[in-house]
């Protein structure tokens, strides 16, 4: 198949030791002139200089595509693109999963690989590697109903981009201890004294497989102070876009006011509290020690279950995790 050419930076925007552009389409004499080598069999990987711009290894993966690897510096990258889009080549957002991927045995392989790069959580490698089989089986059987895999898809893709977290409470029940023992570094300032967090702090944060931006806030009370006011209001925008909203108490201190009802509630600083005299005896309140662990492990897998259970994760229908996937 011949097409146009064009290309795609693979590499994330920032700078790398090595960088990857693919190149699909009739991309040979562009990367002929580029190399000054003409003779490009598919499957061939080669040490190249790379115009006047830098060196690098150039290779033919299939008839459709190139690869390009460059040192990953900006400006080489620019540079390089600038060559391409002067050579006829233009910028493509995405190359067809179908030729970025030859290696893939089928449209639904190459897909499920596309996904992978993407992917930001653990949990998805084994899900979307058996997705091919999955889709081959739903095909040739359907047996589920549409709208119950859409659904189900849509929990699934959480798994893809990461869910937003949002832990709020008063000031001083914990909220920045418990943030930061899960991240294992001092993302946020943790003080005794009320208002510490003046502003929220959204981390990328690995709850146990499923990663989400996770947010801690600043405690909600009237406060003074304009910037404290402003961070507060933000912070109630957060509260509004949640994935999985948490609310926070301590033992003396209260549960916070919010604007929509919690997915699940914590009560901090459980080591506090004299044993054998629960405050609150319900079931889906959790208690957590951020200073001794207890309860933190627990926590957690609550929080992935609030938003992935293990039914949508351990369910064996097929995950519509790219609208591009054929239905029937
Ligand atoms: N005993 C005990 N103290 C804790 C625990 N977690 C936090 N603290 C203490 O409680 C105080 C407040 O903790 P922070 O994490 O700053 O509380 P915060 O909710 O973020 O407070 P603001 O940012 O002011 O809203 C600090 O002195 C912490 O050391 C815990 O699990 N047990
Ligand atoms: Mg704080």
């Amino acid at each position: 198949m011949t097409t146009t050419p064009g290309f795609r930076i693979a590499t994330a925007s920032a700078p790398g030791a090595v960088a990857l552009i693919e190149l699909t389409g009739a991309a040979g004499a562009i990367v002929a002139r580029l190399t000054g080598v003409a003779d490009w069999p598919a499957g061939v990987l080669r040490y190249a200089r790379l115009g006047e711009i830098d060196d690098g290894v150039a290779g033919r993966v299939s008839d459709d595509l190139w690869w390009i690897m460059p040192h990953g510096g900006p400006r080489i990258l620019q540079r390089l693109a600038q060559r391409l889009a002067d050579e006829g080549a233009r910028p493509v957002r995405e190359i067809d999963p179908v030729m970025a991927w030859p290696e893939a045995e089928s449209r639904d392989e190459a897909l499920a690989l596309a996904a992978l790069g993407r992917a930001a959580s653990p949990l998805a490698v084994d899900l979307l590697l058996d997705q091919p089989r999955r889709w081959a089986q739903h095909r040739a059987h359907p047996v589920e109903p549409f709208e119950s895999m859409a659904q189900r898809s849509r929990i699934l893709d959480r798994l893809l981009d990461p869910p937003l977290v949002v832990l709020a409470g008063r000031p001083n029940v914990g909220k920045s201890t418990l943030s930061n023992s899960l991240l294992g570094r001092r993302a946020s300032i943790e003080a005794e004294e009320a208002g510490t967090t003046r502003d929220y702090v959204v981390s990328r944060l690995d709850l146990a497989g499923l990663v989400v931006h996770w947010c801690d806030t600043p405690g909600r009370r009237d406060a003074a102070d304009p910037i404290e006011r402003e961070a507060i209001a933000l912070a109630a925008d957060l509260i509004h876009r949640a994935d999985c909203l948490i609310a926070a108490a301590a033992p003396e201190i209260d549960w916070p006011s919010l604007d929509r009802r919690p997915d699940r509630r914590v009560l901090l600083k459980a080591d506090l509290e004299p044993p054998g005299d629960p405050t609150d005896a319900s079931a889906d309140l959790l208690r957590v020690s951020a200073r001794t662990g207890a309860g933190l492990a627990r926590f957690v897998s609550s929080i992935r279950e609030a938003l992935v259970p293990i039914e949508a994760l351990y369910h064996p229908g097929p995950w519509l995790f790219d609208q591009r996937l054929s239905l029937t």
